[in-house]
């Protein structure tokens, strides 16, 4: 298992200005912020990061969401970090998520859910490569 994994802070957690509050949220659960960066996605880049939804019938207004304006994309360090953070963020749907979760907190609806969080080893190992390249993370924290 690992203990890395990759969440985003999406447009319209920044829009609210609760990237503060999200982060707060994020490491009183015991996550470590290891690298962090905010980001303008282009079309090209948000398909790629979405590339397994591509035949979804949201997938247009999923890539318009996620490039109306900056996201803030983290790595996020702990012990079995992907389930654990899953865990915090909730379901997909705020109305199905758990009390006291990120996305039932906050988010307004299905698409616009404030945060996004890996969901497997393998896609966190993946899409941490997607925003930061070896050499950033060599020089943020030797790995
Ligand atoms: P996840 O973010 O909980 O892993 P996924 O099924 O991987 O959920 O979907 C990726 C993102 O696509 C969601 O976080 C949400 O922003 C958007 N999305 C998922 N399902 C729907 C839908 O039915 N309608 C509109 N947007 C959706
Ligand atoms: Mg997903």
């Amino acid at each position: 298992m690992s203990n890395r994994t990759l969440a985003i802070l999406k447009p319209d957690c920044v829009r609210k200005g609760l990237i503060g509050e999200v982060i707060t949220k994020i490491t009183d659960d015991g996550f470590k912020v290891t690298a962090l960066k905010m980001v303008k996605l282009t079309k090209d880049s948000a398909g790629g990061f979405y590339e397994i939804h591509k035949e979804r019938p949201f997938f247009g207004e999923l890539i318009e969401y996620m490039t109306s304006g900056p996201c803030v994309p983290i790595v996020l360090e702990r012990e079995n970090a992907v389930e654990n953070f899953r865990k915090l963020i909730g379901a997909t749907d705020p109305q199905k998520a758990d009390e006291g979760t990120i996305r039932k907190l906050y988010a307004e609806s299905i698409q616009e859910n404030i945060i996004h969080g890996s969901d497997s080893d393998e896609n966190a190992a993946k899409e941490i490569g997607h925003f930061f390249s070896r050499k950033e993370l060599l020089e943020i924290n030797g790995f």
